[in-house]
């Protein structure tokens, strides 16, 4: 097979080979993860011909240089013209060589970077490897063999399972599987590479094809892992296209020969690349990193946090205490008096005491982590503490009140962090006299579990104190998203209006049972009204009270949840709410006595009800949050729209594959959206204004992604 191997011009071949005694050693160096890029391809491709053409060489060994093998496909290459040679025929290439050929495994060897391993003819890989087919996470299957020589080297359900899940696997549980035949004693990748290979030539070890494997030789073992891994994805992929592809393509491997299955493969992963999934997917992939990269971040050297207190021990608190101790930190917390010390701390228990429950932590390990935990009634337990995370009662004297204490007993240089959700924050900075060491810290309940952090950044904060939030951030394995301060920060602003929308939505004619599914169906995995149950109506009752006196009383205001509310009836924990739980039902069922209120509501507010189709409503639902989102960058509360997106990804269960809601907009069209606002606007204009950002792209022409630049 002829393959295009020549380097682009001007630039060194990030692949070098270099011959070590009988061993041609190939090593991929192309930072920051040796993704195979086109030149990559080149340069492997080049070095198996060269190894095939040399009488010298007698084994190929190849490693990638720096802290990974290779991560894989060079994800930034998707959706462009492709370039040859293609993946697959390289796999093929160094499948086919005549010489062995062994792949040495340090760091990452995921997606295409395995199945470079996995058309190699011998594996080995070192304690700290990372192997994985994560494909599906980017809305796509292994596309350059792996649906073919996974299953035929590690059987169906296990290449199933990899596959499906797109999990990481260690260097043990791989070879386990016989993913890899050997697991290096040292971590010295080179070394134990080279000396396998030696090995292996001493023993004249023959070229091994994994295309003739015969992991799939029992064909009714075989067939029974397909069927059952179809019968799970179908019943739980919501809407996802790529996993059942994925089945299919294990399908051919069994049915197939090996060149029809890989043509089988290719033709799926290409409608899987030109998925508008593959696309929401791989944005939201870079996104979440983007997000990490602040100006401050860049700029300024974060602070030590070596302890934290944490102030309150509620459920946010208490979630809050368990995220911290889970990085390894130690926590003091505190409570006003003994009584809700213990309380705080029964908390933190009752989440480890759930993960013995499970089998998922010993007794031994939660003590070693509860002798993390301190508590105290006295501020001045926090005297020495490089940060802090104020928890309590949501209102502003109280907010001020806790850091009136903190401020005179931290540290000079500690972090005063606060978790209020939509409170003004440079008014509880500039209360203090140390307002350059506020900021915000904004979780997302469970706190423990979330992986969303809005790090909100107020006027007078100094830029190291941002850049410590972002390091904890990392440290608590949290996705940070940078904030500015207005009511509700990124996400609760924006979803305050798109629930409005669904009030509205509501009074004019749809149920909420089909609001829910219909957002259900858009890929959410809940509706806003079963969140709302799980959540505790009472909740948003109280905040609609505080905020009665400032409402605009010439806003439409839907009075249903109240009415609920008025009853008692606050979700899941009272049994009832917008859906009945008989019986402490985690799924609740639809109640004739909501839908009377509802109709009542729509009588006395003289509307006569309209029936909306499930698209209907997410036109509108979506149209409402594109346009707050749109307002949150304009007013630079956002840094970008990617920061949107990330914001309702993590913390607000958007459906991935779709993107993010900014994301989402550009495969829509702003100037449909727009079109749909203005619309909907000839009926009630105050609540449907255009936002100005909206307006404006698409006078340009333009769209979000359009602003969405590194910083
Ligand atoms: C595939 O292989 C398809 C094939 O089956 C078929 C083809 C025909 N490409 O995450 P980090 C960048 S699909 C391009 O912060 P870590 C990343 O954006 C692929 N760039 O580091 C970041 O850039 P920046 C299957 C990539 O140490 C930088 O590298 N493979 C790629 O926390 C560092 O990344 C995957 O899905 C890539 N493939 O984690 C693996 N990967 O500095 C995806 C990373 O500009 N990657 N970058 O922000 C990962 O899971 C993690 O990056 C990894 C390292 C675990 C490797």
């Amino acid at each position: 097979m002829a393959l295009d191997t020549a380097a682009s011009p001007h630039s060194a071949s990030p692949v070098t080979h270099e011959l070590r005694g009988k061993v041609l050693l190939v090593t991929v160096d192309n930072p920051p993860v040796n993704a195979l890029g086109v030149d990559v391809r080149r340069g492997l491709a080049a070095a198996i011909e060269h190894a095939e053409a040399d009488a010298a060489v007698q084994a190929v060994l190849i490693v990638g240089a720096g802290r990974n093998f290779i991560a894989g496909a060079d994800i930034r290459e998707f959706g462009k013209p492709p370039q040859s040679p293609a993946l697959p025929d390289v796999c093929n290439r160094i499948e086919a060589s005549h010489k062995p050929v062994i792949a040495a495994i340090h760091g990452a060897a995921l997606g295409g970077g395995l199945e470079i391993a996995l058309a190699s003819h011998y594996r080995l890989a070192v304690a700290g490897a990372k192997l994985g087919l994560p494909e599906v996470q980017l809305g796509l299957l292994p596309g350059a063999g792996g649906t073919q020589r996974a299953p035929r080297l590690i059987g169906a359900e296990a290449a199933l399972s990899l596959m499906l899940s797109g999990k990481h696997i260690g260097a043990q549980e791989a070879l386990k599987l016989g993913l890899v035949d050997r697991v290096g004693s040292s971590d010295d990748v080179l070394a134990e590479g080279l000396a396998y290979a030696q090995e292996l030539l001493a023993a004249h070890a023959p070229v091994r094809r994994t295309r003739d494997a015969q992991g799939l030789a029992e064909r009714a073992a075989a067939q029974a892992a397909i069927d059952a891994a179809r019968a799970d994805t179908t019943k739980k992929s919501r809407g996802l296209f790529s996993p059942l592809k994925i089945v299919d393509c294990v399908q051919a491997a069994l049915d197939q020969s090996f060149e029809e299955g890989q043509r089988t493969e290719r033709k799926l992963f290409v409608e899987c690349l030109d998925s508008p999934q593959r696309a929401g997917l791989v944005h939201a992939f870079f996104a979440e990193r983007e997000v990490q990269k602040t100006p401050e971040a860049k700029t300024a050297k974060p602070r030590a946090i070596e302890t934290v207190g944490v102030v309150g021990g509620g459920t946010m608190g208490a979630g809050i205490a368990v995220a911290v101790l889970d990085a390894g930190l130690p926590v003091t917390m505190i409570e006003r008096d003994d009584a809700s010390l213990a309380r705080g701390r029964a908390h933190v228990e009752k989440v480890y005491d759930g993960l013995i429950a499970k089998g998922r932590m010993t007794p031994e390990a939660k003590a070693a982590i509860l002798a993390r935990l301190s508590g105290s009634t006295s501020y001045d337990a926090l005297a020495q503490v490089d940060l802090v995370i104020e928890a309590v009662f949501e209102e502003m004297g109280v907010k001020q009140a806790v850091f009136a204490e903190l401020d005179r007993v931290c540290k000079s240089g500690a972090v005063l962090a606060t978790n209020t959700s939509y409170l003004d924050i440079d008014a509880i900075a500039n209360s203090v006299k140390r307002p350059q060491d506020v900021i915000g810290l904004h979780f997302f309940s469970p706190a423990n579990i979330m992986k969303l952090l809005e790090v909100v950044v107020p006027k007078q904060v100094s830029a190291d104190v941002v850049a410590t939030a972002f390091e904890l951030a990392k440290k608590l394995r949290k996705v940070p998203v940078r904030a500015g301060v207005c009511d509700g920060f990124i996400g609760n602003r924006v979803l305050a209006v798109y629930r409005t929308a669904a009030d509205h939505l509501m009074e004019d004619g749809a149920s909420p049972y089909q609001i829910d599914k219909a957002v259900r169906e858009f890929g959410y995995p809940m509706g806003p009204y079963q969140v709302v149950d799980l959540a505790g109506g009472d909740i948003g009752w109280a905040t609609r009270k505080r905020r009665a006196a400032t409402r605009d009383p010439k806003a439409r205001y839907v009075q249903i949840a109240d009415r609920l509310c008025e009853r008692g009836w606050f979700g899941q924990k009272t049994g009832r709410g917008f859906y009945l739980y008989p019986d402490g039902a985690r799924v609740g069922t639809p109640d004739p006595e909501v839908e009377a209120i509802v109709r009542t509501e729509r009588e006395r507010a003289g509307i006569e009800p309209r029936s909306f189709t499930s698209e209907q409503i997410m036109r509108r639902y979506m149209a409402a949050m594109i346009n707050e989102g749109a307002n949150v960058v304009h007013e630079k509360i956002a840094l970008r729209p990617l920061d949107v997106d990330v914001t309702f990804l993590y913390g607000y269960g958007f459906p991935r594959h779709r993107g993010g809601p900014m994301h989402y907009a550009d495969t829509v069209g702003l100037a449909n959206v727009l079109a749909d606002i203005r619309e909907f606007a000839k009926e009630d204009p105050l609540f449907w204004k255009p936002s100005p950002l909206l307006v404006e792209l698409v006078e340009r022409g333009a769209n979000f992604a359009s602003l969405n630049q590194p910083l």
